[in-house]
């Protein structure tokens, strides 16, 4: 019996515009590369071009979500500086992080701010109680984040309790399970073109 569950009938939207970015943590990088691919292949079959495309890292899945708040900053304060945007003043409020250092340098071509962020983690359970802790602050996190900043943030947290579960999500297993970035990846098109009609 096919299974019920997934997002339903996949709808089309074109990307061609879009500005997306990818922030993803290091830890299980075999399962991360994966996903990551994963959610690039749907965002290119969307018609989002490669050079609107950002991929940034951090250590481990706790940073995704200071890493995708940053980042978004970042791309707002770049784009008030080629006129795109709101201005810097009104971004930056005395942030000295490493990313916003990047987006206040000068910029060389107009970039608009993001329109949509997938964050992209993998957290397998051990022995002790990190695990639990971590998948509540992250996921706590990426809300916050989204619901503050207004712009869409992708939840691509793979919660697992085995690496053969990681596997399988990432479509590297044998169970044939696809691979669920590309779930994300159509889900940051799909919220990247809505959030403009719900502006
Ligand atoms: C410490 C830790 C552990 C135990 N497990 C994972 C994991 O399975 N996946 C992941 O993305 N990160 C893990 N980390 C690292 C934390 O997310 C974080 O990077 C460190 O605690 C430093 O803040």
């Amino acid at each position: 019996m096919t299974s019920i569950k997934g997002p339903g009938a996949p709808e089309t939207f074109d990307g061609s515009d879009l500005r997306i970015a990818i922030v993803h943590a290091r830890w299980n990088t075999k399962i991360i590369e994966s996903l990551v691919a994963g959610a690039k292949k749907s965002l290119f079959a969307a018609g989002v071009k490669e050079e609107n495309i950002t991929v940034q890292t951090v250590p481990g899945s706790y940073e995704l979500p200071i890493g995708v708040q940053r980042l978004y900053a970042a791309s707002q304060v770049q784009a008030s500086q080629t006129g795109e945007g709101p201005s810097a003043t009104d971004l930056l409020s005395g942030s000295t992080s490493d990313l916003s250092k990047t987006a206040t340098s000068p910029a060389t071509t107009p970039k608009k701010p993001f329109d949509a962020i997938i964050a992209i983690g993998v957290l397998i359970k051990g022995a002790t109680m990190h695990f639990e802790y971590i998948a509540d602050a992250v996921s706590h996190g990426l809300m916050r984040v989204q619901l503050d900043s207004g712009v869409p943030v992708i939840f691509g947290l793979l919660t697992v309790l085995t690496e053969e579960q990681g596997l399988e999500r990432a479509g590297l297993g044998n169970g044939g399970m696809h691979n669920h970035g590309e779930d994300w990846g159509s889900a940051a098109v799909e919220l990247g073109v809505k959030r403009r009609d719900w502006s």
